[in-house]
C-alpha cells in the first residue's frame, strides 16, 4: 500500500494528471473538487449548500470533505493505494487525513507538488471554463481568488510535509506528457508502488 498526494494551485493539472497515474499506478483516484462537483450536479443537500461557497472560489469546509474521504477510504480499504488530488487542502485537513490513515495502518508517503507560473494557472482555467461551464473558471476574479485561498490556505501544507520528509516538488510547465512523466520518475522510486498488470 502506498499513498501519494498530488498537490498544487488552481489550474496546476493535479486532475489531468493524476487520471493518468492512477491509471498507471492502478491507484484509486479520490479527487474532492469531482465529489463536490457531483454532489452539486445531482442536486443533493450537501451539493446545494456547496455550490455557492465552490463559485466564490473558498474551501467548503474541513469536515465536509473529510467526511467524504474517509467514507471512500473505507469504502475501498483493499486498494493498492491511494492518490489524493486537491485533498488535504488545509493543515487541518492534513492532520485529519493523516490520523485518519494511521488508524487503519498507512500513511502519507509522498507529496508530490505541481510548480506552476500564475499567467500559466490563469490562462489554463481561462481555457477550461470554454468547455467545462464550470462557474470558478468562467469570473477572472473568482480565479484570482482562488489562487490566494492557495496561497493563504493550502500552501501551509507544504512546510507540514516538507518537516516529514515527503515533500518532493515537480516542474509543472510544460506538455502534460513531460510533466506525467517527471511524476513517474518520482513515484516509480517507490519499490512498493503497484504498476498495472504487475
Ligand atoms: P479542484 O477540482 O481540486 O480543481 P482545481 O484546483 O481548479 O484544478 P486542477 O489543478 O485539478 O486543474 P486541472 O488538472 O483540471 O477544486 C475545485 C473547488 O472545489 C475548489 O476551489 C474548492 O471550492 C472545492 N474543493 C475541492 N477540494 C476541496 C477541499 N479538500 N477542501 C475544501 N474545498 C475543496 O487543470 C486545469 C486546466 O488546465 C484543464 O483544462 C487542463 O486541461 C489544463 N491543463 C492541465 N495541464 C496542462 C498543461 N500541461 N498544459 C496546458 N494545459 C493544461
Amino acid at each position: 500500500m502506498v499513498n501519494f498526494l498530488i498537490f498544487g494551485p488552481p489550474g496546476s493539472g493535479k486532475g489531468t494528471q493524476s487520471v493518468k497515474l492512477a491509471e498507471k499506478f492502478n491507484l484509486v483516484h479520490l479527487s474532492t473538487g469531482d465529489m463536490l462537483r457531483a454532489e452539486v450536479a445531482a442536486g443533493t443537500e450537501l451539493g446545494k449548500r456547496m455550490s455557492s461557497i465552490m463559485s466564490k472560489g473558498e474551501l467548503v469546509p474541513d469536515e465536509v470533505v473529510i467526511e467524504m474521504i474517509a467514507v471512500r477510504v473505507d469504502n475501498t480499504k483493499d486498494s493498492a493505494g491511494f492518490l489524493f488530488d486537491g485533498f488535504p487542502r488545509t493543515v487541518a485537513q492534513t492532520v485529519a487525513l493523516e490520523k485518519m490513515l494511521n488508524k487503519r495502518g498507512m500513511r502519507i508517503d509522498l507529496m508530490l507538488v505541481l510548480d506552476v507560473d500564475h499567467d500559466e494557472l490563469v490562462s489554463r482555467l481561462v481555457a477550461r471554463a470554454e468547455q467545462s461551464g464550470r462557474p470558478d473558471d468562467k469570473d477572472p476574479a473568482v480565479i484570482e481568488n482562488r489562487i490566494d485561498v492557495y496561497k493563504s490556505k493550502t500552501e501551509p501544507i507544504i512546510a507540514y510535509c516538507r518537516d516529514r520528509g515527503i515533500y518532493q516538488p515537480v516542474n509543472g510547465m510544460g506538455s502534460i506528457q513531460d510533466i506525467f512523466n517527471r511524476l513517474c520518475d518520482q513515484m516509480k522510486n517507490y519499490p512498493q508502488t503497484p504498476l498495472k498488470g504487475g
